[in-house]
């Protein structure tokens, strides 16, 4: 192969390259930033004609760029761990809060499942519908209660009966975006203040399709109410949620869950490797 055409083939590699990350939903930053560090790579280290070989040159940049996975299943059977789901609107959270009832009732630990969404028209009764589906128990709210109330009685219930998991679904919308995040806030006082030892995972729900808002949603989420760890929804469609190796990298939270489907049993714990694997497909 002549000098000139291995540098074409590489250009072609290059752009195809941008195509698979831009189509990843990785968003541009960390697009332009894998790029730059292609370009810098010296010509001759390149297999020129193998896009196979570029491809393994990405996944290993990307092992880089983005923190290594870290454990995120931190449930302590000796103590009340509190899971406290929070989102923007239609995410996936109230699903995500079944989801995860199923899965930990699976592995040993007995949760209660609180309805803080008590906003919304149709999501106690959405949740109390899980909560049988997942076979855990359920907290009785009434629609338009305070939300921090119903966490506190949450809180009691939970202690009362021993449960080593309480999972706290929340309202996605309110009137304003300020008004919601007012909300999770005095939610999250009343949890540190009656449950001062519990274990608390303040887990952010993203939806994959809303590709580079996530990058936004998480931002937010963090600066104003502190996120532990995020769980990504709506894989079982086109979008790749490549979004959050950018969430990862630029503002360390990590992710735990993600969710592929409308079932219960449709979710699992995020593997990174598996991860940019599929992603990279
Ligand atoms: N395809 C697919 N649909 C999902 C997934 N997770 C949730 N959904 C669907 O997305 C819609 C919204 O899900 P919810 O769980 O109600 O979302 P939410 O965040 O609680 O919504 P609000 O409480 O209104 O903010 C529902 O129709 C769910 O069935 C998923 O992983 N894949
Ligand atoms: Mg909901």
């Amino acid at each position: 192969m002549l000098f000139s055409d291995a540098i074409n083939d590489k250009g072609v590699f290059l752009e195809k390259i941008e195509e698979l990350l831009i189509l990843s939903d990785i968003g541009p930053n960390t697009t332009a930033e894998i790029l730059e560090r292609f370009q810098s790579i010296n010509l001759h280290l390149f297999r020129v004609n193998d896009f196979n070989h570029f491809k393994e040159l990405l996944k290993q940049m990307l092992h880089e760029l983005i923190p290594p996975q870290v454990d995120t299943s931190k449930i302590d059977p000796g103590m009340l761990n509190i899971v406290l789901i929070m989102g923007v609107n239609g995410t996936g959270k109230t699903s995500f809060a079944g989801k995860l009832a199923y899965y930990y009732k699976s592995k040993g630990y007995d949760s209660l499942l609180v309805p803080a969404d008590t906003f919304r028209a149709g999501a106690i009764e959405q949740l109390h519908y899980l909560s049988k589906e997942a076979g855990v128990e359920f907290l009785r709210a009434a629609p338009g209660s305070d939300p921090a109330s119903v966490v506190f009685d949450g809180i009691q219930s939970a202690r009362a009966k021993k449960k080593v998991l309480l999972i706290v679904d929340t309202a996605g919308r309110l009137h304003t975006y300020h008004n919601l995040m007012r909300e999770l806030a005095k939610i999250k006082r009343v949890i540190l203040k009656n449950a001062p030892d519990a274990l608390l995972c303040s887990t952010l729900v993203i939806d994959a399709t809303t590709g580079q808002n996530g990058l936004f949603q998480a931002s937010n989420f963090k600066e104003s109410l502190g996120v532990s760890d995020i769980t990504l929804t709506k894989l079982d469609g086109t979008a790749k949620g490549g979004i959050v190796l950018t969430i990862q990298k630029e503002l360390s939270i990590p992710v735990s869950f993600i969710a592929f489907g409308e079932k219960i049993t449709d979710m699992c714990r995020y593997n990174q490797d598996k991860f940019i694997e599929t992603l990279l497909d």
